[in-house]
């Protein structure tokens, strides 16, 4: 499954996942371990390769023929793709969709070999043991398309405003044509009963981006995490009269700006009530099938939650089409988890986090749910170097996409030199866990400092992580460490106590469910290896903290 509804009626597409591929480990002692796999499905579920690392091949057929276009979801963390035995593309970034087009494909059967590699290497600047499992393998849904000549990359929708019941949006439209020729062809777009059409248009080879602004839709709802309306967008082209392609989309329209102190959501101040979610699961890695994702949401708002941090990656677009869906909103986030300055100077790292960027915001642009992005979470914002980082990618952001904020997750107390160039300023603070201050009390230190020394002036001030670890069915009247009834109780008291500081936008606890993580050295802070913050444990059986959570979320409305 990729996504929750059809994206082609036109386009051929055949979805290449949701079934067996075969598999060929590479390393060394693994060689005869040869089996059928599940797609998509992470390396290290599979029975005896738990900690597997290096190259491994996945191999499967497909049937078509012409222009083929071959999209993969997610494949973590190195791809080397092979059509026929012939190397296609390659591409590094485990959490980020890619396509690879081939032109003019005899029809027939087709081998299609894919080789991964989840090892840590100086060339994958963004993967390193961490306070999470790297996973590895083919994790996310691949497909199949026969694609014209001519053919829609994608089309981007940004809602202005409202004007009389009538929503106006600006559309984009990236268009591919493969052949050498300029070719002329119609484009339609029809989203919520409006149509546009545009005749005669030109196509030079290449890319080729139409723009279409101040688009009236007539009568359209708006969308908010209490009326969840989207619409669908289907563009077509048309050649000599023909039908030559289709692309269809869905989204929602509604503003998202900040002032001095709030996030307005359709000029409402949000309050944001969320979780940090790891894409993680005992049984599925990180390629959690829709029903988990469903699941975990479903948990989520159960809790009284109204918000989820893609923490610390952008997510599989299953689980951004279900926020869509269910009205949650989400802060989704580029791939960099406590990256230090001298590891941001490996030469790889900042094209990569770029590039993260831009596949992250080309293709998940039309989600209505996506209130804000996130990026480098608790990397080196104290040193000038970092501060060359953040903003260039900073810049980057508002340049693909400026009807969002962005901000990133910092813990530099008094030393981050980055607070002037996020539209939110988003704080991890652990008050009565890593710090001994109460959680009112250290809101208040750090927001002084930041709208002081800290140059943040004049922005909201958001909680990006708060927590506590407790470890699932270790009950102790004394509260010690890692009991459930300390981590009950803190979480408690950060909740009540930020909830009424009016200072603060709201919070994310960290975090949703218990993770897998792979950083050895950090045994004897992660017992069972595990970062055992969740108000879920792995399996998603709820802890006492989960009650409390509760009881606190129902009490505030999601504006304040
Ligand atoms: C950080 C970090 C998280 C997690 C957390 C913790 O704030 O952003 O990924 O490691 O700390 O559990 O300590």
């Amino acid at each position: 499954m990729i996504r929750l509804f059809n994206t082609h009626k036109i386009r051929k597409t055949e979805e290449l996942s949701g079934k067996l591929w075969n598999f060929t480990p590479m390393e060394k002692g693994y060689q005869d371990k040869k089996c059928k796999v599940m797609i998509p499905g992470c390396l290290e579920n599979l029975p005896g390769f738990g900690n597997y690392r290096g190259w491994a091949a996945y191999e499967t057929e497909f049937e078509g023929g012409g222009n083929i276009r071959l999209e993969f979801k997610g494949v973590s963390h190195f791809a080397k793709i092979y059509v026929d035995d012939k190397n296609v593309a390659e591409h590094y970034g485990s959490y980020t969709p890619f396509a690879v087009c081939i032109k003019a494909l005899e029809p027939g059967k087709h081998k299609l070999v894919v080789l991964v590699d989840n090892a840590f290497r100086e060339e994958y600047a963004l993967d390193m043991p961490n306070d999470y499992m790297s996973y590895g393998g083919i994790s996310r849904g691949v497909v199949m398309e026969m694609i014209p000549d001519l053919y829609i990359k994608y089309v981007h929708v940004t809602p202005l405003h409202k004007n009389a019941g009538n929503w106006i949006i600006n559309i984009e439209v990236m268009c591919e044509n493969l052949s050498d020729e300029e070719v002329e062809a119609d484009l339609q777009i029809e989203l919520a009963g409006a149509v546009y059409l545009q005749k005669g248009q030109h196509f030079s080879p290449g890319e080729n981006l139409l723009q279409i602004k101040n688009m009236e839709i007539p009568n359209a709802e708006t969308w908010a995490p209490e009326n969840p309306i989207l619409y669908m967008l289907e563009a077509k082209l048309y050649g000599n009269g023909k039908i030559l392609d289709d692309w269809i989309d869905r989204t929602g329209f509604r503003t998202v700006e900040v002032n001095e102190k709030d996030i307005l959501l359709n000029g409402k101040p949000l309050r944001i009530k969320g979780f940090c979610r790891h894409e993680d699961h005992p049984q599925y890695g990180c390629a959690l099938p829709a029903q988990a994702i469903a699941y975990d949401l479903q948990m989520i708002r159960d809790l009284g939650a109204n918000s989820v941090r893609t923490s610390h990656y952008p997510n599989d677009e299953l689980f951004l089409d279900l926020c869509d869906e269910m009205g949650i909103l989400v802060w989704e986030e580029n791939h960099a988890r406590g990256i230090e300055e001298v590891r941001m100077k490996n030469p790889y790292f900042e094209p990569q986090c770029e590039q993260v960027i831009r596949e992250m915001i080309t293709e998940h642009y039309n989600h209505p749910s996506i209130y804000i992005w996130g990026i480098l979470n608790e990397c080196g914002s104290e040193t000038e170097y970092g501060r060359i980082c953040y903003r260039a990618q900073y810049e980057l952001i508002r340049s693909l996409d400026s009807s969002r904020p962005a901000t990133s997750a910092s813990c530099k107390f008094n030393a981050d030199i980055c607070q002037d160039l996020p539209d939110v300023c988003s704080w991890n603070i652990y008050p009565y866990w890593y710090d001994e201050r109460s959680a009112e009390q250290m809101a208040r230190d750090v927001l002084t400092w930041v709208r002081t020394e800290g140059n943040g002036a004049g922005k909201p001030f958001l909680v990006s992580e708060i927590g506590a670890g407790g470890i699932y069915a270790f009950r102790d009247m004394a509260h010690d460490i890692w009991s459930e009834d300390l981590q009950a109780e803190i979480l408690g008291k950060q909740l009540t106590e930020l909830l009424a500081y009016e200072d603060c936008v709201g919070m994310y606890i960290w975090q949703f469910c218990d993770v897998r993580v792979s950083r050895i050295d950090w045994a004897m802070r992660r017992p069972k290896s595990r970062n055992n913050k969740g108000v879920v444990d792995e399996y998603r059986r709820p802890k006492m903290a989960y009650q409390v959570v509760k009881d606190i979320f129902h009490q505030f409305s999601d504006y304040r």
